[in-house]
């Protein structure tokens, strides 16, 4: 059955700097688009210090935040907002545990990584996060809303 508007979700998906700096940009990529999700904005950037810090404001308390905060900022992420039915719960299947050595050969996290602090991507933990986090990292207008035409271009 054709998913219903309201099951249709977004999230925030952001390649850490260690996957950007380790060439991992196009592979994570790739497990969401053969996923079957929409890419609804992209791009590239140096995230400076009040965002990661308001991003993960959930976490000030904990020990590992200013290490967390020096890790987000110390080079540019990659910064997606993918949609669909879903989405949110699904991608953070295809991601895999926080702690790399937990997650399941399979996953990004499992397959790519091996440190919680360097765990190369970022997925938002609900509907309603993934929206605010939407926002926090992207201006309006960096969010196109597009339909697929329908493989006209193989005819
Ligand atoms: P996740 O939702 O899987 O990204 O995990 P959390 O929101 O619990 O943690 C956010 C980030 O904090 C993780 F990606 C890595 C970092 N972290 C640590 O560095 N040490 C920890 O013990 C837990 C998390």
């Amino acid at each position: 059955p054709i998913a219903s508007l309201e099951q249709i979700e977004q999230t925030y998906i952001m390649v850490k700097p260690d996957g950007v700096q380790r060439g991992l940009v196009g592979e994570i990529i790739s497990r969401f688009e053969k996923k079957g999700f929409k890419l609804t904005g992209l791009k590239l950037f140096q995230c400076p210090k009040d965002l990661a810090e308001e991003h993960y404001k959930d976490l000030k308390a904990k020990s590992f935040f200013p290490k967390l905060i020096d890790y987000i900022t110390s080079g540019p992420v990659v910064c997606m907002a993918w949609e669909g039915t879903g989405v949110v719960a699904s991608a953070r299947k295809l991601i895999g545990s926080t702690d790399p050595l937990q997650a399941e050969p399979g996953t990004i996290r499992g397959d790519l990584a091996v440190q919680t602090g360097r765990n190369v991507v970022h997925g938002s933990d609900s509907p309603e996060n993934g929206k605010r986090e939407i926002a926090l990292w992207f201006e309006e207008s960096e969010i196109v809303q597009w339909t697929p035409a329908l493989a006209s271009w193989l005819r």
